[in-house]
């Protein structure tokens, strides 16, 4: 085949994959839980571009090996070694310098949706470690933030409303304006996940972790844990709601004459727990009902 025609063949190739990668990053939108929060994008466009890169490199290679197997094919009965290739400085530079520059590119961008979003990553956590809290300014939103204290134990979530007395079962956020959670978790290792909001967050014991966000949509969500923090941490779930400012004032009111205790899923599970086939030696911290509702009680 002649030189001219396999450039030609290259470019084209090099096209359609360009093409149906970038298409199939457009597609990742749609793989996703539908985004209820202001960062929630910024963390889609960051998959999306991912999706992108992965399918460029994926096919790049199929492409080339597909290739190799068409136009380099051994002609039969042909058992002879093939080129001794040892050194191509070129093709070594190439390698080098395309994949550190991905790296990179993710890196750096990665960086900056977490800058964004206010995340405290480890390294702030060590520096901030005594006193055990991380204060995060709020540069967005001058109006003073929706503070809630978010309290993990095995197998429930309290949140406690700030320079309120309101505590519940359930969280109940404004619409559009900055909320912020200090986390706390009274036992183990939890995690504080909202798949809408593109928000998964540890909880570690004897810290209060901070962080912002906006919700911006809403509807009714599911807070998940998104880590094994024991033997009924399947059932350590709490919904969410997203209200516009009515509906949340007015939950805000009615939880105050409102006494009745929510059904901790946990207890329910242990109380109908399987008989055993044999003893696994491994004791579990049996579940408590969560004290709740208003603090009038407390
Ligand atoms: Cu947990």
């Amino acid at each position: 085949m002649p030189k001219f025609f396999e450039y030609i063949l290259m470019a084209v190739g090099m096209v359609i994959i360009i093409l149906v990668s970038y298409w199939l990053g457009q597609q990742a939108y749609t793989w996703m839980p539908i985004e209820a929060s202001t960062d929630a994008k910024h963390i889609d466009d960051l998959f999306s571009f991912l999706v992108t890169m992965a399918a460029v490199i994926f096919f790049g290679v199929i492409g080339m090996l597909v290739y190799s197997l068409i136009f380099y094919r051994a002609k039969s009965g042909d058992y002879t070694e093939g080129h001794a290739y040892r050194h191509n400085w070129k093709i070594e530079v190439v390698w080098l310098v395309i994949p550190t520059a991905l790296v990179l590119w993710i890196g750096i961008y990665s960086m900056n949706i977490y800058t964004r979003m206010e995340i405290a990553g480890p390294d702030r956590l060590l520096a901030d470690s005594e006193p055990a809290y991380i204060e995060v300014i709020d540069r967005n939103n001058s109006n003073t933030p929706t503070t809630i204290e978010v309290v993990a134990k095995q197998w429930a979530w309290d949140f406690r409303y700030l320079n309120t007395d309101i505590s519940s079962n359930e969280l109940h956020l404004p619409v559009n304006r900055r909320v912020r959670l200090l986390l706390q978790s009274e036992d183990v290792l939890h995690g504080f996940y909202v798949p809408e909001f593109r928000i998964k967050q540890d909880i570690i014991p004897s810290r209060t972790i901070t962080f912002q966000f906006i919700p911006n949509r809403v509807g009714k969500y599911k807070l998940h844990d998104s880590q094994l923090s024991g033997t009924y941490f399947a059932t350590m779930e709490a919904d969410v709601y997203v209200d516009t400012a009515e509906d949340y004032q007015k939950w805000l009111t009615e939880i105050h004459e409102d006494r009745t205790l929510t059904a901790n899923l946990a207890v329910s599970e242990h109380a109908r727990s399987p008989k055993k086939v044999f003893n696994s030696h491994y004791p579990t911290v049996i579940p408590t009902q969560t004290d709740t509702i208003t603090a009038s009680d407390r």
